[in-house]
């Protein structure tokens, strides 16, 4: 037999054990060259000796070389087959998901204490007819002081009280200030009006302090506001009353109220209301200081004076009014004993109140 068919023999055995060796598409494409390459592939040159050959040698080479050629594809097809499998495999494992991790927590927002407070505190007068109204936090003098009837050497316009502002004036040239209180968006209003006035004016004051558990130098204040003909004591008592019972009553809590006088320019009388002490049930603790009460807020007739300075005739009308410290209800209604923790926005205290 011709020496052809001994090489096919040796070469079918080389190849066909090659082929399970390759590891990659390179190899793999290294692997077609060598044998079946247009120009140098080793049975390609056997299959391009045919020609030479006479008949039946002829035919049984070119039969075998064709079966090698045959059986030589296939190996390469299935090799690819497998290299393709083993790599998705492992693509595969690399993404895998695993269904049992536990999630990752999303932190849920809420609205800050303060603003909460706030809020609640205007709804219930809202709820009673009342408007919002709002105004800027710098004022004049006039708006914040005059107005107010605080005679012009009145101490809380003393600037260790009040924040003056450096290069500014109004268009009088008179100093322009931080409001200390939001009774002048009140005064705008009744300028801009005409009586019934019932309004509530939340807000950010200024105040030149010391912080301390106690103070800060940026507070909120809700005001409120009624004018209207024939006003008395009796609905300041009333609503006041009814305000406090609303924030702090309920479920069973009962709430009482009581009214002390007291002083405040913009007001006469002036009356300071307390309500009793919801944390100990009026037993005496911490909070209330053994007394059973709380200090709530200020409040009184409006001034006359107030009245005729913000347009508004005191032989026609009068009025009543209010100012609450927000902070302070935040403070008793959450048992926080320093101010200061509402500021530092840290969410270990914050999260107490979403
Ligand atoms: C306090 C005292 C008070 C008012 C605020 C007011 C406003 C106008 C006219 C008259 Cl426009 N009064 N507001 C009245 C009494 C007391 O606040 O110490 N609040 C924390």
């Amino acid at each position: 037999m011709s020496s052809l068919l001994n090489e096919l023999d040796v070469l079918s055995a080389e190849a066909l054990a090659e082929a399970e060796t390759l590891a990659d598409t390179e190899a793999l494409e290294a692997f077609r060259l060598k044998y079946l390459g247009r120009k140098d592939g080793r049975l390609t040159k056997v299959l391009s000796a045919l020609p030479t050959l006479s008949g039946d040698e002829k035919r049984e080479v070119g039969k075998r070389a064709n079966a090698l050629k045959g059986a030589i594809e296939s190996s390469l097809a299935r090799r690819r087959q497998a290299l393709d499998d083993a790599r998705i495999t492992s693509e595969l494992l690399k993404s895998k998901i695993d269904l049992s991790l536990p999630g990752t927590p999303v932190m849920r927002g809420g609205l800050h204490p303060l603003t909460r407070v706030m809020e609640e505190i205007t709804d219930v007068f809202v709820r009673l007819g009342f408007s919002v109204a709002e105004g800027p936090e710098v004022e004049t003098d006039d708006n914040n002081f005059t107005s107010l009837n605080h005679p012009p050497d009145h101490p809380a316009r003393d600037a260790h009280d009040t924040f003056y502002l450096k290069d500014h004036v109004d268009d009088k040239g008179r100093p322009l200030l931080l409001r200390t209180h939001t009774s002048p968006v009140q005064i705008r209003y009744m300028r801009s009006h005409t009586p019934p006035v019932y309004i509530v004016a939340p807000g950010r004051v200024f105040r030149h302090e010391n912080v301390d558990a106690t103070h800060s130098y940026v507070f909120h204040q809700v005001e409120g506001l009624a004018v209207d003909t024939d006003i008395s004591v009796a609905d300041l008592k009333g609503v006041l009353t009814l305000f406090a019972e609303r924030l702090f009553g309920g479920q069973g809590t009962v709430v009482k109220t009581r009214f002390r006088p007291s002083f405040f320019p913009f007001v006469e009388p002036g009356l300071e209301m307390d309500i009793s002490c919801t944390i100990c049930g009026q037993k005496g603790c911490r909070v209330c200081k053994g007394t059973g009460w709380v200090e709530m807020l200020g409040s009184g007739l409006v001034h006359p004076n107030v009245l005729r300075a913000a347009g508004c005739d005191p032989e026609k009308y009068s009025g009543w009014a209010f100012g609450i410290g927000v902070e302070r209800v935040a403070m008793f209604k959450y048992g926080v004993d320093d101010m200061r923790l509402f500021y530092e926005n840290d969410l270990r205290f914050l999260g107490n109140f979403s």
